[in-house]
C-alpha cells in the first residue's frame, strides 16, 4: 500500500430519502480518522468535501429515479477528484454520504487499472436499475451502474463504461436483495457471500476465498464498505439497517486479512448517518475498521 492517503468527503444525501447522511464525512473526521492513520505511519492529506447540489425532491416519473441530475453532477466532480488523487500516486479514501457516490469513486479509480476488482461489503446488492428498483433511490444502484447497467447518465460518468467486470466483483454481507438483483447475480454468475455463507464458512474462509478469487485476475482492488453490512447493534447509524449482519469482530478480521493481502488500492466508507446514530458509534466503527484495513494490529 502507498504511504500517502488522500481523504475526500462526499456529503451526499440525494441518493436516498433519509436526512442526515450528508453529515457522515464530518462524523468520521470527528472520530479522529486522521490521527489514527497518521499513527500508523501514513502521510494523510484531507482534501475536504465535494459540493453537493440541491435536491430535486420529486421522483421523476420518466426515469423512476430521485435526484438523477444532482447525483450525477456530484459524481462527475468526485470522478475528477479521485482521478487526480490516483494520478498523484496517493491512496484515495472516500467518506460518504450515501452509497450512490461509489459511481464517481469507481469512475475515477478504474481507468487507472486494466482489471479493477471490487469488494462490495454491504447488506444490499446495490444492483438495481430504475426498472427493478423498489424505491427509485440511486444508492440502491451504484454497483449496477458501475457494471454498465442502467441509465447512461449514471453508467457513462467519466466518459467510459463499464468500470468493472462482473467476474471481478465480490459482494460480502448480502441479506436484503431485490428480485431483479437476484436475477442479475444468477444471470452473470456474480460472486456473493450472503450472511448464509458467512455463518456457514466463517469469515476467515470467506476472506481467504475472496482474496484468492481476485488476486490473480485483478491489478487493483477497490473496497466499497457500506456500514449497513454490519449488524445494526454495532452500527445503528445507517439509513437502511437490516437485522442479522456481520459482527464488529468479523469485520475487523476481514479488514486485517485485506491488510495482510496488500491488495487494496482504494476504499470508501459510506452510509454513516450521525442523526440516526448513538453517540457517533457508527463513525467510530468505520474509523476502527479503517485502522485495521491500513495495518493496525492489536499487539
Ligand atoms: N434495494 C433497495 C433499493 O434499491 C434498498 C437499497 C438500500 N441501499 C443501501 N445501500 N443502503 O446499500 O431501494
Ligand atoms: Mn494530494
Ligand atoms: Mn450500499
Ligand atoms: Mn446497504
Amino acid at each position: 500500500m502507498t504511504k500517502k492517503i488522500s481523504i475526500l468527503g462526499v456529503p451526499m444525501d440525494l441518493g436516498q430519502a433519509r436526512r442526515g447522511v450528508n453529515m457522515g464525512p464530518s462524523a468520521i473526521r470527528y472520530a479522529d480518522v486522521i490521527e489514527r492513520l497518521e499513527r500508523l505511519g501514513y502521510e494523510v492529506a484531507d482534501h475536504g468535501d465535494i459540493e453537493i447540489g440541491a435536491a430535486e425532491r420529486l421522483q421523476d416519473p420518466e426515469t423512476n429515479m430521485k435526484n438523477l441530475k444532482a447525483v450525477a453532477d456530484a459524481n462527475a466532480i468526485l470522478e475528477s477528484k479521485v482521478n487526480e488523487i490516483v494520478k498523484e500516486g496517493d491512496f484515495p479514501l472516500v467518506f460518504g454520504g450515501d452509497h450512490s457516490i461509489a459511481i464517481g469513486t469507481l469512475a475515477g479509480v478504474s481507468k487507472h487499472y486494466s482489471n479493477l476488482g471490487v469488494i462490495w461489503y454491504d447488506a444490499h446488492g446495490d444492483l438495481n436499475i430504475a426498472d427493478t428498483s423498489p424505491s427509485g433511490n440511486i444508492h440502491g444502484m451504484p454497483l449496477a451502474a458501475s457494471l454498465g447497467h442502467g441509465h447512461p447518465t449514471l453508467t457513462e460518468i467519466g466518459g467510459y463504461s463499464p468500470k468493472v467486470k462482473h467476474e471481478n466483483i465480490v459482494i460480502i454481507g448480502a441479506r436484503d436483495l431485490d428480485e431483479g438483483e437476484k436475477e442479475l447475480i444468477k444471470d452473470k454468475g456474480i460472486k456473493v457471500y450472503t450472511m448464509h455463507e458467512i455463518d456457514r464458512l466463517g469469515m476467515t474462509k470467506v476472506m481467504e476465498e475472496t482474496i484468492s478469487y481476485l488476486k490473480d485476475k485483478t491489478d487493483g482492488v477497490h473496497l466499497s464498505l457500506d456500514l449497513d453490512a454490519l449488524d445494526p447493534s454495532d452500527c445503528p447509524g445507517v439509513g437502511t439497517p437490516v437485522l442479522g449482519g456481520i459482527s464488529y469482530r468479523e469485520s475487523h478480521l476481514a479488514m486485517e486479512m485485506l491488510a495482510e493481502s496488500g491488495m487494496i488500492t482504494s476504499a470508501e466508507f459510506v452510509e454513516v448517518n450521525p442523526i440516526l446514530d448513538e453517540r457517533n458509534r457508527t463513525a467510530m466503527v468505520a474509523v476502527a475498521l479503517m485502522g485495521s484495513l491500513f495495518g493496525e494490529k492489536l499487539l
